[in-house]
C-alpha cells in the first residue's frame, strides 16, 4: 500500500514565498520561527540575520520602496513581534509595501491569558499600525493568507501587512497535493489605476491658465518608477520642479528647471502647483501660509482618493496611479498651452543663484572644530562622482544639512526619516539598500540617529556589505554637552569614539577631524566595499534644537 506524500507548514510557507518571488527574509531567529528561516535559507531564499527586530522590519520596508515588491520582516512571537511593529508603522506611514511574518504562540493559552511563552495577542497588536493584519490557522490556508498580504501591501496606496503565523500551523502536516493545491500567485497585484478621463481636462484647464507653476515630486513619484514620464511632463512645460527630500534624484539636482535652492520662494509664490505623490503634511506646512499663499490652487495626483482635501482644497485631483495620470495629463495639455511666465523663471534662477552662493561659501569654510556645512562639504565632493552610492540619512542637523548639501542625480538613491521623522531606520535601510542592490552605501548620520540601530554594524561586517557609515558626531541630541558634571538631556559621552565600534566586528574605522582626512576616509570606504565606519568630529556647540523644525517643540503660554 502506497502512503500519501505529507508536508508541513514549515515547507507549504517557503514554497508559497518562492511562488510569489520573495528572494529575500530579513529577519531574526527563535521560537517558533527558527526552522522556517533554517528552511527558506537551504531553498535558497536569501537569509539576512539582524540584531534587533526593528531594523529588520525597516530594512524589508525599504526594500519594498526600492523594489515595488513587498519586503518580508520575520520575527518570533511577543516582544520580537513588537519589535517589529515599529518598523510595520512606519512602512505604513511612508506607503512602503513591506509584510511583517511572526509566528505566534497557542491560541487556546492566549484567549484564557493563561500565561504562554511570549503570549500576545499579536493580531489585535498589529492592526491599528497595519494596512491589513491576518492569521493563519491552518496550512491550507497559507496560500491564500500570504495572497491576501501581496495584495494588501501592494495595491492603491501600498504599505505594511501583519501577517500572522501559528506555531501550530507550522508544525501541522497535510498531503503534498493539498498544499500544492493551495498555493496562489496573485495576478497583477498593483494594476495600473486610470485616471478619470475629465480628472485630467480640468488639471489641463489649470495648467494652462497658470503663470507661476510648480510641480512637488514625492516619494509616491519615486516609487511608483515613472521616472521618464515624469521627466517628459517637467521638461515638455518647462515647469519648475522641486523635490521632496526621496524624491531627489528623480531629476538631478542639478536640473536647470531645478526650483530647490529656491525652494521657499517657490512655494511661497507659486499660483498652481501640481503634487505628485506628494502629501500636504507636515512636511509641507500643511499648505497653510505663510509657507504658501493663501490663493495656490491645486492639481493633486495620488492612488488614494481619501488623500483629496486632506489639508486644503484641491482644485485638480488625480486620482490614479503617478504613471498612467503623468502620461494622461501630458497627452491632454496642448503644446504650448502651458506657459510659466518669464519673470517666474527668472525670479527662481535669481534667488538660485544667490542661495547657491551663499551655500558654496558655507561649504568651502574650513572652520576646527568641523561644523555641519565644511563636514558634509568633503562628503558632497567625493559622492558627486559616485552616482552609484545609496544615500541614506537620518538625524535632526545631519539630516537637514545632509538633505540640502548632498545632491542626487539618480532616482530612489536617497533613504531617510521620512513621514514621520523617525530615528533608528539607518542601518536597516543601509544594509536592504546593498543587500538589493549591490551597490555601495553611505550612511549620514547624526550620533543619536546611529545610537538606534547601532549593533547591526555587525550584521553588516558579517554579510561583508559595502557600506560606509560617517557619523556627524556634535556628542549628543541637536548638539554636544560642553560642561563637566551631570550629562544633560540632550549630550552624550564627550570626545566618543564610534570608529571603534566597527573594528570589533573586523571592520575599518577612521577617525577624522578635518575635511580632507574625512574626504579621504569616504572615498576608501566607498572604493574598498568594506564595511567603514567614519566618526566625523563636529563642533558639539554647531547644532540647533532640532534642526529645521524647532518651531514643532511646544511652548508654555506661561513662557510668552
Ligand atoms: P513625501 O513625504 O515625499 O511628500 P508622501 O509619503 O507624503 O511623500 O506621499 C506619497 C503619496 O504618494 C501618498 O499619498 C501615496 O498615496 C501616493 N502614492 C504612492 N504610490 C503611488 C502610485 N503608484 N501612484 C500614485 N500615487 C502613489
Ligand atoms: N525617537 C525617535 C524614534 N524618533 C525621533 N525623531 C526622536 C526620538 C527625537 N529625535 C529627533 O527628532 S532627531 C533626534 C531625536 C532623538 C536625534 C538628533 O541627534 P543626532 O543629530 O545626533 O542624530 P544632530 O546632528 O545632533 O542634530
Ligand atoms: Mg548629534
Amino acid at each position: 500500500m502506497e502512503s500519501t506524500p505529507m508536508t508541513d507548514g514549515f515547507h507549504v510557507m517557503v514554497e508559497a514565498l518562492k511562488l510569489n518571488g520573495i528572494d529575500t527574509i530579513y529577519g531574526l531567529a527563535g521560537i517558533p520561527i527558527t526552522d522556517l528561516a533554517r528552511l527558506a535559507q537551504s531553498e535558497g531564499i536569501r537569509y539576512i540575520g539582524f540584531r534587533h527586530e526593528q531594523n529588520a522590519g525597516h530594512a524589508a520596508a525599504v526594500a519594498g520602496f526600492l523594489t515595488q515588491k513587498p519586503g518580508v520582516c520575520l520575527t518570533v512571537s511577543g516582544p520580537g513581534f513588537l519589535n517589529g511593529l515599529v518598523a510595520l508603522a512606519n512602512a505604513t506611514t511612508n506607503c512602503f509595501p513591506m509584510i511583517l511574518i511572526s509566528g505566534s504562540s497557542d491560541r487556546a493559552i492566549i484567549d484564557l491569558q493563561q500565561g504562554d511563552y511570549e503570549e500576545l495577542d499579536q493580531l489585535g497588536a498589529a492592526k491599528p499600525f497595519a494596512k491589513a493584519a491576518y492569521r493563519i490557522n491552518r496550512p491550507e490556508d497559507i496560500g491564500v493568507g500570504l495572497a491576501r498580504a501581496i495584495h494588501a501591501a501592494l495595491s492603491g496606496r501600498p504599505g505594511g501587512v501583519y501577517l500572522d503565523i501559528t506555531a501550530a500551523t507550522l508544525g501541522s502536516v497535510l498531503d503534498v497535493e493539498t498544499a500544492k493545491k493551495s498555493l496562489i500567485r496573485p495576478v497583477d497585484p498593483a494594476p495600473p489605476q486610470i485616471p478619470a478621463p475629465e480628472s485630467i481636462a480640468r488639471a489641463a484647464e489649470l495648467l494652462s491658465q497658470a503663470e507661476r507653476p510648480l510641480i512637488l515630486l514625492g516619494k509616491g513619484a519615486a516609487y511608483a518608477q515613472a521616472d521618464t514620464e515624469i521627466r517628459a511632463l517637467v521638461e515638455q512645460t518647462g515647469i519648475p520642479f522641486l523635490p521632496m527630500s526621496m524624491a531627489k534624484g528623480l531629476l538631478p539636482d542639478n536640473h536647470p528647471q531645478s526650483a530647490g535652492a529656491a525652494r521657499s520662494y517657490a512655494l511661497g509664490n507659486a499660483d498652481v502647483v501640481v503634487l505628485i505623490g506628494a502629501r500636504l503634511n507636515w512636511l509641507l506646512s500643511h499648505g497653510k501660509s505663510p509657507s504658501w499663499s493663501e490663493t495656490t490652487q491645486y492639481v493633486q495626483i495620488d492612488i488614494d482618493p481619501m488623500e483629496i482635501d486632506s489639508n486644503r482644497p484641491i482644485a485638480a485631483p488625480i486620482v490614479g496611479d503617478i504613471k498612467s495620470s503623468v502620461t494622461a495629463l501630458l497627452a491632454a495639455i496642448e503644446p504650448g498651452s502651458v506657459k510659466p511666465s518669464p519673470a517666474w523663471i527668472e525670479d527662481i534662477d535669481a534667488r538660485k543663484q544667490k542661495n547657491m552662493r551663499r551655500m558654496a561659501e558655507r561649504l568651502s569654510a574650513n572652520p576646527d572644530p568641523m561644523n555641519f556645512s565644511s563636514a558634509l562639504g568633503a562628503v558632497r565632493e567625493v559622492l558627486a562622482s559616485r552616482q552609484d552610492v545609496y544615500v541614506v540619512n537620518e538625524g535632526a542637523n545631519a539630516l537637514d544639512f545632509a538633505r540640502n548639501i548632498i545632491d542626487m542625480s539618480v532616482p530612489r538613491h536617497r533613504l531617510d526619516s521620512g513621514t514621520w521623522g523617525i530615528m533608528g531606520i539607518g542601518m536597516g535601510y543601509a544594509i536592504a539598500a546593498a543587500v538589493e542592490t549591490g551597490n555601495p552605501v553611505v550612511a549620514i548620520e547624526g550620533d543619536s540617529a546611529f545610537g538606534f540601530s547601532g549593533m547591526e554594524i555587525e550584521t553588516i561586517c558579517r554579510y561583508q556589505l559595502p557600506v560606509t557609515i560617517v557619523i556627524l558626531n556634535n556628542g549628543g541630541i541637536y548638539r554636544g554637552d560642553t560642561h563637566d558634571g551631570t550629562p544633560s538631556p540632550t549630550g552624550f559621552v564627550r570626545d566618543a569614539r564610534y570608529d571603534k565600534l566597527i573594528e570589533a566586528f573586523g571592520g575599518v574605522g577612521f577617525h577624522c577631524t578635518d575635511t580632507e582626512s574625512l574626504a579621504i576616509a569616504v572615498k576608501e570606504g566607498l572604493a574598498s566595499r568594506r564595511p567603514t565606519l567614519i566618526n566625523a568630529v563636529i563642533d558639539p556647540t554647531a547644532g540647533t534644537e532640532s534642526g529645521h523644525i524647532q518651531s514643532l517643540n511646544p511652548k508654555s503660554a506661561l513662557q510668552k
